[in-house]
């Protein structure tokens, strides 16, 4: 059974690149995924089919009305069955793989792309979820909602063929992706590890393990509390360290 995901959106045509292009085309063209782009203002009632109005309380901006989203989301779940329903908002839990994985899991979502101010507080009376894609501010939810599309894609079975990639490995174990290198070998003097030209799975295999635990140690302390170190991770981060003390003790000694 695909996956299916209907969008909620004053701008559906947005999503069009989504629907054509790349893996999440692809996806859709394989019938492995159903993308359903609404246009919120088919949901509401009055004569300007406004979709914002001021906020109570007085203020800049505009927010999104409460009315028009539940009628949208009802109308959905009605054609096409209860969805885990999500809200993209700064305001939401951080997204990041783990959650992309638990989401995946859901035979159907709905996607609320919030514009102006963001949504009526009341949404979350009808709402299961709020995910934000970082801590900065957009226009609108939209590039969240194909950036949640994009990553769930990809975990779809038989969606990435061998263009499989190590990102989503070294993500599944919680680490930072290794350095990749490719032709030349040289270039303006900046040679490619010799390791990699070595034909030596094993020691390649053990370099990227080597090199993703030192990045993730290095640019994401966060991620690395989180890692269960194996006795070869630890002794692969020793002998790193002891080869730069090395190194810096040559650099300095006279
Ligand atoms: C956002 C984010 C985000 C805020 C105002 C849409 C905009 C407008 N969504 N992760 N960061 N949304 O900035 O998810 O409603």
């Amino acid at each position: 059974m695909a996956q299916s995901i209907d969008i909620i959106s004053i701008f559906p045509e947005m999503f069009d690149p989504v629907l054509r292009i790349s893996i999440t085309g692809r996806a859709i063209s394989k019938g492995a995924l159903v993308v359903r782009p609404h246009n919120l203002r088919d949901y509401t009632v009055d004569r300007h089919r406004s979709t914002d109005d001021s906020p109570y309380g007085g203020g800049s901006g505009m927010v999104m009305l409460l009315e028009p989203m539940v009628r949208a989301m009802k109308s959905l779940e009605a054609s096409y069955g209860q969805a885990r329903k999500i809200v993209l908002a700064p305001t939401g839990r951080p997204l990041n793989q783990k959650i992309v994985r638990e989401l995946a899991q859901e035979e159907r979502l709905i996607l609320l792309c919030g514009r102006y101010e963001g949504m009526d507080e009341r949404i979350h009376h009808y709402v299961d979820d709020e995910i934000a894609i970082g801590d900065f501010v957009l226009t609108g939810g939209e590039l969240p909602a194909m950036i949640l599309i994009d990553a769930l894609a990809r975990l779809i079975p038989g969606v990435l063929h061998n263009e499989h990639s190590s990102v989503d490995e070294s993500f599944e174990s919680g680490l930072l992706e290794y350095p990749q290198y490719s032709r030349p070998a040289e270039s303006d003097g900046l040679v490619v590890p010799p390791v990699l030209l070595s034909g030596n799975h094993e020691l390649i295999r053990r370099w990227r393990r080597q090199l993703a635990l030192v990045r993730t140690r290095e640019r994401r302390p966060d991620l690395f509390g989180m890692v269960a170190l194996s006795e070869e991770d630890r002794r692969l981060l020793a002998a790193w360290d002891a080869e730069r003390r090395d190194t810096q003790q040559e650099a300095t000694s006279p």
